[in-house]
């Protein structure tokens, strides 16, 4: 049975610091879509149907305009759905947006933890210049303090640059190499979720800009989110690019997402 308040998604319309390729702008309509299609019903696998009155609010996409500063934008939006003691659902968007998301939830929770599932640590000082790339955020949020755990699972990119950040900011990496299916997760205190869909294999969600093989299944995914075993206040779903693939990518993103709205709402 539902334990916590509504669960808000919001789109997050924004991959202007993505490093590579650009799209992931384009993923938050296509993954309500998926989610909405008769293919598929609204039942989580826990036995929880997410499109009970109540349960879901859907906010709608926040597009940043060009000039815009989009942090804060960002910051603000999901600052107003926290205060109003809703759980954040994410819709990305590239994966920077998860420094001001975070921002404005460990405004609300100082004792935050971050599982982080990717194939990338995102932990550079910068990359070609820019502290604000899809691979600088985990650094932004451990310099602010935002988190007092961060833990990094898929990880199989791994730079001696990105190692040394690792060792700084006291990140708890479990690379991918050394993954077994019977590891728990247990935090003290609130939670925040933020999915990469590029720490899935490409086999399982092609529809990434940067396709690193070697990651999880769906299934191990899944997993992670039903065995999570603290209170989720709020996760993100970033870095699908339906440019590169959409048709698979799309679906897988939106089971992901009615597993972590059924956590959201059902966890601690
Ligand atoms: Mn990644």
């Amino acid at each position: 049975m539902p334990q916590s308040d509504t669960v808000t998604v919001l789109g997050v319309a924004y991959d202007a610091s993505s490093s590579y390729l650009r799209g992931a702008a384009d993923a938050p309509p296509l993954i309500r879509q998926a989610f909405h299609s008769d293919s598929a019903n609204t039942w989580a696998e826990n036995g929880l149907d997410i499109a009970q009155p109540g349960l879901l609010r859907d906010a709608g996409d926040l597009r940043p305009a060009p000039g815009a500063d989009a942090f804060a934008e960002i910051e603000a939006a999901v600052g107003h759905i926290v205060q109003a003691g809703e759980r954040p659902l994410i819709l990305g968007g590239d994966h920077s947006i998860t420094f001001p998301i975070v921002k404005a939830i460990a405004a609300q929770h100082p004792r935050l933890n971050i599982l982080h599932i990717d194939a990338h640590p995102d932990l550079y000082d910068h990359y070609e210049g820019d502290r604000r790339s899809h691979a600088c955020p985990f650094a932004r949020i451990m310099e602010a303090g935002l988190a007092q755990r961060l833990v990094q699972i898929g990880i199989r990119t791994l730079n001696a640059h990105q190692r040394e950040q690792a060792a700084r900011f006291g990140v708890e990496i479990i690379e991918m190499r050394d993954w077994r299916d019977d590891l728990t997760f247990d935090f003290e205190g609130p939670l925040y979720l933020s999915l990469d869909m590029d720490g899935l294999d490409p086999a399982f969600a092609p529809g990434v800009s940067h396709l690193e093989p070697g990651g999880f299944s769906t299934r191990q995914v899944l997993r992670v989110i039903q065995s999570l075993r603290a209170p989720l206040v709020g996760a993100d779903l970033v870095e699908f690019n339906p440019r590169v693939e959409s048709r698979l990518t799309s679906m897988t993103a939106a089971k992901l997402v009615k597993e972590l709205a059924a956590a959201l709402l059902t966890s601690g």
